[in-house]
């Protein structure tokens, strides 16, 4: 490690001094000025954590739904997934650390982590559209290359095709070609030769209407368009053309505010969906003949696809995690096969090597319908992004799977009624306060607050309501549900009060829901 040469560039990437912000649920995010030490000190961490795992690493520059001047970082491991929790808490403090401790944080790190300063070093970089991005990843090339370390730098990319980026090279090819090329044909050719099978495959199932965030997945979906036409013809909307990232558009936006965004005409019954700023999450939609807007999150994306792999396979259990990608991703893997959604739109299917083995033995086999089934699932599992929840790679399973049943958006809608459902954000000087158990469902802190919570359940039909800590933002999330709009309205309102008066709420008492961040259906 040159320290000198660390130092010296080191300054030119100054961290503003008392800036204290944390590795959070999907790395750091915050307004775009306070992040180019960040950045450098990423590139440097990356390195140290390719050297020990003797991996490529990968690092993302995006703050995903978060408005435009925001700007965020995260690190992706060796197979894909998300950085593992110990390297979070190196994160943390490489961000946090003064100048002058720069060096000596460096050097803790590697001792506690065993890192072999002379093993050799490959980071690839990706970012998305946002202003910041282009400079911010500047920076961590900088933070790279001071360590040693070699880089590819793929420019625009979505978040999931980063992490498929990662997970073909450490794989060596084995799960794919690490080009944008190679992702676009991977996912095309599976989608293609599902589509083919579908009998009806009338004009209904072969067009979609597509809300990009004025965002990255625009641009590639643009790009890969023609690859898979033959199956299903893609119309964009908030393109980045015009309108600004995530602003009155998004699969946040949507889900959220339970309305279609801006700059889409609907007609109704037509499919439409929405990605998210960095294309990791989708949502789908559509306004029924009497021009009622229908909401098909992740859930119901997680029904579809577990109830299509139900009739390939046998059995489908269920459990729940916390809050957060990395904590669903890692519930999967302990399954041959593992599907994953948050109800904002966010997951994937995981397949074990030993699955994969079987199916493609099977999908020689002689016999007719097995041979059929077992194809088809190959085709599915190459078309799944396995590194991460995928925007572009979801769409073409689910557009795969209703055509292939024959499946309307209505139909699909009909799959199961979604209880009446309220979310609300409560502002606390101190959200650490709360903290909770069983995959975030009971609070443990502050006392009482549960038995509270309890009380007000008590008061309505068919009603749940919890309360956590954000992930992302400085705030504590109120979720209620029950067997009307009005009284989830008022279950959710009545919670926040709650958590206002029990886990020290700061301004303003927080106000009966009207328009606040809700689904009426
Ligand atoms: C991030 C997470 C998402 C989680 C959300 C919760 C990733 C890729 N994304 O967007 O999984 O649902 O944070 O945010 O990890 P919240 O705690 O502020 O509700
Ligand atoms: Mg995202």
């Amino acid at each position: 490690m040159d320290l000198g040469a660390i130092t010296k560039y080191s300054a030119l990437h100054a961290k503003p001094s008392g800036l204290i912000l944390q590795y959070g649920t999907a790395g750091f995010r915050t307004k775009a000025e306070h992040l180019d030490h960040v950045m450098f000190r990423m590139g440097l961490l990356a390195v140290l954590r390719s050297k020990q795992t003797k991996s490529t690493i990968g690092v993302m520059v995006t703050a995903s739904h978060n408005p435009e001047e925001d700007n965020g970082v995260k690190l992706v491991d060796p197979l894909g997934e998300m950085l593992a929790p110990s390297w979070e808490e190196h994160a943390t403090c490489l961000a946090n650390a003064e100048e002058q401790d720069m060096q000596r944080v460096l050097i803790d790190i590697s001792e506690k982590e065993a890192v072999n300063l002379q093993q050799d070093a490959f980071v690839v970089i990706g970012r998305d559209t946002r202003p910041s991005s282009e400079k911010l990843s500047q920076s961590v090339i900088d933070g790279v290359t001071v360590l040693g370390g070699q880089f590819h730098d793929y420019g625009l990319l979505t978040t999931p095709q980063l992490h498929y980026m990662v997970y073909c090279r450490n794989t060596g090819g084995r799960y794919g070609k690490a080009t944008i090329e190679g992702y676009y044909q991977k996912l095309s050719k599976a989608f293609v030769e599902l589509t083919k099978q579908a009998s009806c495959s009338g004009d209904e199932y072969r067009s979609l209407k597509v809300d990009c965030a004025n965002g990255i997945g625009a641009l590639k979906l643009r790009e890969m368009e023609h690859y898979f036409s033959q199956g299903l013809s893609v119309q964009l909307f908030n393109d980045g053309s015009k309108g600004k990232l995530n602003h009155l558009c998004g699969a946040d936006f949507v889900k959220s505010h339970q309305k279609p965004p801006q700059g889409m005409e609907i007609k109704s019954n037509e499919r439409c969906c929405s990605f998210d700023g960095d294309a990791d999450r989708i949502v789908y939609y559509y306004h029924d003949a009497d021009g009622h807007f229908h909401l098909i999150d992740g859930d119901k994306i997680a029904t579809l696809i577990s109830s299509f792999l139900k009739e390939l396979l046998v059995e489908v259990p269920v459990y729940c995690t916390k809050t957060g990608v990395k904590h669903l991703h890692h519930k999967a893997q302990e399954f041959d096969i593992g599907v994953y959604f948050e109800a904002n739109g966010h997951g994937t299917a995981l397949f074990s090597t030993a699955v994969e083995m079987k199916i493609k033995q099977s999908a020689k086999q002689l016999e007719d319908k097995k041979r059929k089934a077992a194809k088809m699932l190959e085709n599915i599992i190459d078309l799944f992004n396995q590194a991460a929840g995928d925007a572009i790679s979801d769409m073409l399973v689910i557009e795969a799977i209703l055509a292939l049943k024959g499946l309307t958006v209505q139909q699909w809608d009909g799959l199961y009624t979604d209880l009446p459902n309220r979310q609300l954000k409560v502002q606390v000087a101190d959200r650490r306060v709360i903290s909770t158990t069983n995959a975030e469902r009971q609070a443990v802190t502050p006392p009482g607050l549960q038995e509270a919570i309890n009380d007000l359940v008590k008061k309505y039909k068919l009603s749940r309501a919890f309360v956590r800590p954000s992930g992302t933002e400085d705030v504590v999330r109120v979720y209620a549900e029950a067997d009307s709009q009005e009284s989830a309205d008022h279950l959710a309102h009545e919670v926040s009060l709650a958590v206002f008066q029990l886990a020290g709420g700061i301004g303003e008492r927080p106000q009966p829901a009207s328009d606040g961040e809700g689904t009426p259906h």
